[in-house]
């Protein structure tokens, strides 16, 4: 795709920050298209007597990040469907994790335009989930996945928001707030990236 026509949004955080519920604000209010490779990583595992099925739930249950071949496939065909019906903006969420991936999804498909990464501590973000995961259904919302989700995020996703950082493509958003007032953040830090 051409960075002329396609813009790209990365949202990042750790598990259970809010990146599902601040994207979807920021698509009710502008026009974007959000993608979350994991509902992404979620359907296709669902999806009766796909190859990847089995081995998306044991990565996922894991807490560890799916082999990039298989997210990046599933973001560009949902892009391609996207551009298709003539929508260009996209809200990337959940990616890229790994270092790998920024790379790689940088060059084969758009550089991003910069990456919203809501900060929050662990406490709060495992409240989060523990309360979500009641009725969520979510096969790693339980105490022993959502330790492994941790870790993964720290050791291996932290360092892409480093790194896009230190090319100065960071908006860095506190989500330890309320819903509400972290999307008074993110409006009033990037209101003027938005249109
Ligand atoms: N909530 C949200 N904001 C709140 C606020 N400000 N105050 C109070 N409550 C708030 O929110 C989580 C919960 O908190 C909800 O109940 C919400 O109401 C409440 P949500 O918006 O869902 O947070 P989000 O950050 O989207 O949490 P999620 O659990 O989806 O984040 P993860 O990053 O853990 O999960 P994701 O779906 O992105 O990935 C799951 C797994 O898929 C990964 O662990 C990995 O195994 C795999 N994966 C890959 O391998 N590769 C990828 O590229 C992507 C995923
Ligand atoms: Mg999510």
């Amino acid at each position: 795709f051409s960075p002329d026509d396609v813009k790209v949004i990365f949202v990042l955080g750790g598990p259970g920050v809010g990146k599902g519920t601040q994207c979807a604000n920021l698509v009710k209010d502008y026009h974007f298209v959000h993608l979350s490779a994991g509902d992404l990583l979620r359907e296709e595992r669902t999806r009766s007597g796909t190859e990847y099925g089995e081995l998306i739930e044991t990565y996922i249950k894991e807490g560890k990040i799916v082999p990039m071949e298989v997210t990046i496939v599933l973001l560009e065909n949902a892009m391609k469907k996207s551009i298709e019906a003539g929508k260009h903006k996209f809200l990337i969420d959940g990616f890229p994790r790994q270092m790998d991936q920024a790379l790689k999804f940088e060059e084969v498909v758009v550089p991003s335009q910069f990456t919203l990464f809501f900060d929050c501590d662990e406490e709060t973000m495992t409240k989060r989930i523990t309360e979500r995961g009641k009725t969520s259904g979510r096969s790693d919302d339980n105490p022993e996945s959502m330790l492994k989700r941790f870790r993964t995020f720290n050791e291996t996703s932290m360092p892409v928001v480093n790194y896009f950082d230190g090319q100065k493509k960071v908006v860095k958003v506190d989500g330890a707030k309320s819903v509400d007032a972290v999307y008074a953040d993110v409006k009033a830090h990037i209101a003027d990236r938005l249109k």
